[in-house]
């Protein structure tokens, strides 16, 4: 857990905690200190439940017996699956105060995603919701056991079956196991440009950091109510600012069951939410159904609209149809977060995709060659800073890809710096497909297209989308004498048990793969030629 690629050098640490920014505090002690601050006000509601901090804090220490007496020790990994409920949270800071570490993976993760997560993490046990969604975990829970020795006991918030009932926790823990502030705390899952999913090992000092900054920028404060609309796993809903944002705010947490504009703006107007985050997707379908909703959502203060681009057209709309302020936020599971600022010129909050959190926060945009652009064009843009990971857990090949040997991560998107420091966020140099703020690694669906014997080969690209942004399509050429369909090759890729969204909404079964390029060619510049001869204009779908 402390391989030294992932911790900052002594010198920047220092520095860190010299600015105020690393405070020694963990996350159970930040689940104290509010229990004590905020006791009697509303922490977090759902359709069942409406608990004060008082009671989230005692609910998450009867969590951490339970926990410990299933025999999980500190610093053991456990991966949690759940969906958007009062649960998530008192699940989590259970697992802190037991000095356990989340491993977060999205309730749409299905078998073979769950299943290299518990393993490449080394978790000792899942903790899951019965069902969600239409979907039943326990079927899944019991192939990860068989798979995974490693994973020892399943809680199951809701009916356990033959797993442990998280309902069923008794005892007590009477003060929460110490933990080093600058251990790591939790792991999350990196959208990830190249094969399976990495994980992204976040410390108590560095995450809390980036969440205590962003509710100031977000102007989150203990009268502020934030609606959870996004899965919560993902690091935006959690922390930018997110529901983390608003609890250390002393704020009102809201769980969506999910981000249907009605069941929303229900929710919004019966908790008089005031923040909320979203994916472009989502902001464009909200617009829409604002003008005709019934409910009242006019308590509505700031939308933050982040995860992929969001086109300064729709952006100028957010403030007449929505009535609210818009916050862009363009920021990376990885660490690095940018916003606009509330009180930024009209045109800044709809043409940029914000600035830095810190003023620690190191920015270089770079051209191929790794020298600095002009100002004002567009480059790669790398960053370090004290809340910007120094590398994915246990992964060294991508590690010597993805960060300089001085620190820097390269983020794979270009983006062109404004006056101010603004950003811009101009596209990518990395092959995956930001599908509505989900981010697909085009190399990950290949292999499981590669999987079918009637595949031959398989290149997945993204394709413009009006709705989602992008949409992710596939060139597949079949294997000799294979007749294979769309609709099989679909249904094969959704049987090999991944989330629904990876699925290849396009698939263009082609000849061959042929293009002008010259002898070895590399995988992505194949995906762009093949893009380019059956994607071209009036061409394709
Ligand atoms: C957020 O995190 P991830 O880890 O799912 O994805 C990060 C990538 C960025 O590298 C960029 O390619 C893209 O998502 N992105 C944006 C964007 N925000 C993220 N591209 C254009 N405009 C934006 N506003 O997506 C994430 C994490 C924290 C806060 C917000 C988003």
């Amino acid at each position: 857990m402390n391989d030294p690629q992932q911790i900052w050098p002594e010198e920047f640490a220092a520095r860190y905690r010299a600015e105020g920014y690393w405070r020694g505090e963990t996350f159970g002690m930040m689940l104290d200190r509010l229990a004590a601050e905020f006791g009697g006000r509303v922490a977090v509601v759902d359709a069942a439940h409406r608990w004060s901090y008082a009671e989230l804090a005692e609910r998450a220490r009867v969590a951490a017996a339970g926990f410990a007496a299933l025999g999980l020790n500190p610093g053991d990994r456990v991966v949690v699956q759940m969906p958007n409920r009062a649960e998530f949270l008192s699940v989590v800071f259970g697992l802190f105060y037991a000095g356990l570490v989340p491993v977060y993976v999205l309730p749409a993760h299905r078998e073979t995603e769950v299943l290299h997560l518990a393993a490449k993490s080394g978790a000792r046990a899942y903790v899951c919701a019965d069902r969600h969604d239409g979907f039943d975990y326990r079927p899944l829970a019991r192939a990860l056991k068989a798979a995974v020795p490693a994973i020892g006991p399943v809680v199951v918030v809701g009916e356990a079956e033959e797993f442990i009932p998280f309902d069923g926790f008794t005892g007590r823990m009477a003060a929460p196991v110490p933990r080093d502030p600058g251990s790591v705390a939790f792991l999350q899952i990196s959208g990830g440009s190249t094969g399976l999913p990495k994980l992204i090992p976040r410390t108590h000092d560095d995450y809390i950091y980036s969440f205590r900054a962003s509710a100031d920028i977000c102007g989150v404060t203990a009268d502020s109510v934030y609606l959870v609309a996004l899965p919560a796993a993902h690091n935006f809903p959690m922390s930018s600012p997110g529901f983390m944002g608003a609890l250390i705010a002393g704020a009102r947490v809201v769980m969506a069951p999910n981000p249907a504009p009605e069941t929303c703006f229900a929710l919004i107007a019966q908790e008089k939410v005031t923040h909320v985050g979203l994916v472009p997707p989502l902001a464009l379908l909200w617009m829409q159904a604002a003008p005709r909703t019934k409910h009242d959502i006019s308590s509505l203060q700031v939308l933050n609209v982040g995860g992929a681009k969001f086109m300064p057209e729709s952006a100028a709309r957010v403030r007449p149809v929505l009535g609210c302020t818009l916050q862009q936020v363009f920021g990376m599971a990885e660490g690095l977060v940018n916003y606009t600022r509330l009180d930024d010129p009209e045109d800044i909050i709809t043409q940029t995709q914000g600035r830095p959190i810190s003023p620690d926060d190191e920015v270089l945009i770079l051209d191929d060659a790794g020298q600095p652009v002009p100002e004002g064009e567009p480059g790669n843009l790398f960053t370090r800073g004290p809340y910007t990971i120094r590398g994915y857990y246990e992964e060294p090949a991508a590690n010597a890809r993805s960060f300089t040997p001085d620190g820097f991560y390269r983020t794979g998107d270009v983006v062109r710096r404004l006056p101010g420091g603004y950003l811009e966020v101009r596209g990518r140099a990395t092959d995956h497909i930001n599908r509505a703020g989900e981010k697909i690694s085009a190399e990950e669906v290949e292999d499981h297209l590669l999987a079918h014997p009637g595949v031959f080969d398989a290149a997945v690209v993204a394709v413009p989308d009006r709705f989602l942004g992008e949409k992710s399509c596939a060139f597949v050429i079949r294997a000799e004498g294979a007749d294979l369909t769309v609709r099989e090759l679909k249904s094969f890729v959704r049987g090999r048990g991944i989330a629904e969204f990876k699925v290849p909404d396009q698939i263009v079964f082609v000849p061959e793969f042929q293009t002008t390029a010259v002898g070895k060619i590399s995988r992505k510049a194949l995906r762009a030629a093949l893009k380019e001869k059956y994607l071209s204009e009036g061409n394709g779908s």
